[in-house]
């Protein structure tokens, strides 16, 4: 059964592929999954209908038969256990590569998305910078810890997993701010995600979405 997954209708990072519903695209991509995109209204995403399938009224969703699932790290973990390619097989190194989604979610991604936040909504206020270099301290400290642990290594524990595709996703929110670039071995992990034709692909239908939105 084809999956339908739910995205913005009209993104508004404008089709910079940071909205969360393109991790989940990344995913399927991954493993060669076809799927189905509802495309929603902000409005639409508050109505009954939506509120129904994910309780805090947001994207990404996730159908496949009698199964709806929300959280984009949820959605990313069932579909790498139902599909070969993003997990590995054996146990031990299948339970790191959970450690890793976790750590991209739970420990990398809070401070990076706070800083996103403020950028848009506290630009104004008087401590605004204040709590810019704030934010900017605790990223630098995950990213220093992150960047000594992946060292000269492609990926975070051996081949490509489910756990290096939520921590690029979470990761390519850095670009343009300058912190990434401070890492070179980070700024190249994540260049080597972006070069995936898994992550081009699901990149392309994003950005077509914003386009159609754009000039229809
Ligand atoms: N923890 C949930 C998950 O991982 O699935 C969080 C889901 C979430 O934050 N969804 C956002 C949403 O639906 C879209 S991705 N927001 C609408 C709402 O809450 O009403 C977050 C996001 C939004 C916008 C940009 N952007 O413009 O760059 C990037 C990311």
């Amino acid at each position: 059964m084809t999956p339908t997954i739910t995205a913005f209708e009209r993104s508004p990072d404008r089709g910079k592929g940071l909205a969360r519903d393109m991790r989940v695209r990344w995913a399927l991509e991954e493993v060669g999954q076809p799927y189905h995109v509802r495309l929603l209204t902000f409005k639409a995403m508050k109505e009954p209908a939506h509120l129904a399938l994910h309780p805090f009224g947001q994207i990404p969703t996730y159908e496949e038969g009698d199964l709806a699932l929300f959280e984009s790290g949820a959605i990313v973990f069932h579909i790498a256990e139902r599909h070969a390619g993003l997990l590995p097989d054996d146990a031990n190194a299948r339970a790191r590569s959970i450690a890793w989604m976790f750590a991209a979610l739970n420990t990398v991604e809070p401070p990076i998305f706070d800083r996103a936040l403020a950028s848009i909504f506290e630009r104004d206020e008087p401590w605004y910078e204040q709590r810019l270099r704030a934010l900017e301290d605790s990223i630098r400290q995950r990213l220093e810890q992150l960047s000594g642990r992946l060292g000269d290594a492609d990926w975070l524990d051996g081949a490509f997993s489910a756990g290096d595709l939520l921590m690029v996703s979470v990761l390519l929110r850095l670009k343009g701010s300058g912190l990434l670039d401070e890492y070179p071995n980070l700024s190249a992990y994540v260049a080597r995600g972006e070069a995936r034709p898994a992550y081009k692909r699901a990149f392309d239908a994003q950005l077509a979405v914003f386009i159609a939105a754009s000039t229809g």
